[in-house]
């Protein structure tokens, strides 16, 4: 196990469709500032000589401040520069693989929507799972629904911690109460605010409540 539940409970997922002119080097800044746990950097389409050069950056803002960093899809990146670890969704890298490339050290993630999934995933070497999306979401196109009866089903299920994921937010994080959850992983209840160090701030504490719940 690479990573405690109390890194999971406020987990920062990037995405460029929201900075507006800002760089994601400041947002992340932002989300940090204001209490995100955990950060992963996921880039669709960045050539690989800026990925590598942000992940860098990045990597070093989030050992300021104490959080795990971890890189989406990019195996080879992730061990290139020495990343805290990587979140893998069905298609890509299998966990397995993954695990038997980076090692026993790595955080490595592992998107489940079945219950199949989720125990296949934890047996193969996952260190948290990334379940959803429990609301629906218009970030991810392709995203797959999954219900809150699924969810819980899945904390059930496995003993690695989960992280539920899409269309979370303020407005209905309580909502998860119950569902044996250790934290959210979220993209546009962050980045796509205004103010995102205090989306951040009110995001963290209404999290707390409802894993207290
Ligand atoms: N995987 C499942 S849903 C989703 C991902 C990456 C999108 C999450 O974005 P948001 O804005 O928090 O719904
Ligand atoms: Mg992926």
């Amino acid at each position: 196990m690479n990573c405690e539940k109390k890194d999971l409970i406020l987990y920062a997922v990037t995405d460029r469709h929201w900075l507006n002119g800002e760089t994601l080097y400041s947002q992340v800044e932002k989300v940090l500032k204001g209490g995100a746990t955990f950060i992963q950097l996921r880039e669709k389409n960045l050539d690989e000589e800026h990925f590598m050069e942000e992940a860098k950056e990045i990597q070093e803002l989030c050992r300021k401040y104490h959080v795990p960093f971890i890189i989406n899809d990019n195996v080879e990146l992730t061990a290139a520069i020495d990343a805290d670890g990587v979140h893998v969704g069905q298609r890509d890298m299998e966990a397995g693989d993954v695990r038997a490339k980076l090692g026993p050290d790595k955080i490595i993630g592992v998107s489940a929507q079945t219950v199949q999934q989720a125990v296949e995933a934890e047996k193969r070497g996952a260190d948290y799972l990334g379940v959803g999306a429990v609301f629906p979401t218009g970030t991810k196109e392709d995203a797959v629904e999954v219900g809150k009866e699924v969810l819980k089903e899945i904390c059930e299920a496995v003993s690695i911690p989960v992280v539920a994921i899409g269309g979370v937010g303020a407005h209905n994080v309580e909502e998860l109460a119950g569902s044996g959850i250790s934290g959210i992983a979220v993209i546009s209840a962050l980045f796509a605010q205004p103010d995102i160090e205090q989306a951040t701030k009110d995001l963290r504490s209404r999290t707390e409540q409802m894993l207290a719940k």
